[in-house]
């Protein structure tokens, strides 16, 4: 009996820890950030993407206006746009809107979080803190999973291909 409960309780374990896809989220009033992800960087790669979801259950509209995390020398809310035909980023330099009620997605080939400037290589199956700063809930700390280079969310199979992690290593 008591063999049985520790087997249950050590597959139970092993389940939970082999969830680099699994999803996490954060509440902070009445929004519900889900899942903050990055991707694996290439050796020497100066950038890396970040992706998360914002749901606001509130009934008014907030922003996000700034992340923070030590993993680079700086960090910026970017949107990819195609500017004569050529597919390009730019910073948002007033943040994201999350509407009342609404729910956005950073995600790739869409808006994401920007790490520039990388201490260290990103490395899949790790993960690492950031703050999101909203202008009006404030502050909320989380966790972003590094995933494999090839990671994509499933409900982003459409989500076109391109962004920085489709980068080519440098130097090689
Ligand atoms: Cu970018």
């Amino acid at each position: 009996m008591k063999t049985l409960r520790t087997l249950a309780l050590a597959s139970g374990l092993a389940l939970l820890t082999t969830g680099a896809a699994l999803a996490h989220g954060y509440k902070l009033g009445a929004l519900e950030i889900g899942h903050p992800w990055s991707r694996a960087t290439p050796k020497s790669a100066p950038v890396g993407g970040g992706y998360l979801t914002i749901t606001n259950t509130g009934t008014t509209a907030d922003r996000l206006v700034a992340v923070s995390a030590d993993v680079s020398q700086k960090v910026e809310l970017h949107e990819m746009a195609v500017v004569d035909g050529v597919m390009k980023m730019r910073a948002l330099d007033d943040g994201v809107v999350v509407p009342a009620g609404g729910k956005v997605e950073l995600k790739p080939g869409g808006h994401h979080v920007m790490f520039i400037g990388l201490k260290a290589q990103f490395a899949a199956g790790t993960s690492f803190k950031g703050t999101l700063t909203f202008e009006k809930a404030g502050k909320v700390d989380v966790e972003f999973q590094v995933e494999d280079m090839a990671a994509k969310m499933p409900e982003h199979s459409g989500a076109m291909p391109m962004d920085h992690g489709a980068m080519k290593p440098m130097g090689q």
